[in-house]
């Protein structure tokens, strides 16, 4: 059964490097399709990095709602917003999780919605792929991969307001 397993475990391996290799991936639980997750490389002991999807596809009849992530080695993301208001952009947590409508899809790219990571404890290397999950509504947890990838595209936010003493 072990040695079984891993030959499974390689050959899926196999597939998967192949297919990132200049492709997007796309990855399937139940009724989604889960279109290319990546994540940002970070180094470990980063102070942060972020995680989006192209896309995910609803098939199904019923709605579904994309609530966290997990990735081997960076923890727990938070789902966080980017709000863009007179060319300044800012975020904050996303609490109630992304609905996906039935026969509809949404997009995480970096400049709507991030999943965020703040405790990066071994080094995400650029076209490697890492395991994680995805957690959903109705789904639960659901394990994907996720590609490592530079990016540069999330917005510059503004910095927080200062607290206290105005000049
Ligand atoms: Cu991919």
């Amino acid at each position: 059964m072990k040695i079984a397993f891993s030959l499974f475990a390689m050959a899926a391996a196999l597939a998967i490097g192949l297919a990132s290799a200049g492709s997007a991936h796309q990855e399937v639980a139940g009724n989604l399709k889960i279109g290319h997750p990546w994540i940002r490389e970070a180094a470990a002991g980063a102070p942060s990095t972020y995680a989006c999807i192209i896309e995910i596809k609803n098939d199904g009849d019923e709605p579904e709602t994309l609530l966290g992530a997990t990735v081997d080695g960076a923890g727990t993301g938070v789902l966080y917003q980017i709000i863009e208001k007179d060319g300044h952009f800012s975020s904050k947590p996303f609490e109630h999780g992304l609905l996906i409508k039935p026969h509809g899809s949404i997009e995480l790219s970096p400049s709507t919605y991030q999943f965020r990571f703040k405790n990066i404890s071994k080094p995400l290397i650029e076209d490697s792929m890492v395991d994680g999950t995805l957690v959903f509504e109705k789904l639960h947890s659901v394990p994907i991969h996720f590609m490592v990838e530079p990016d540069d595209t999330a917005p510059k936010e503004d910095a927080p307001a200062p607290s206290g003493h105005p000049m």
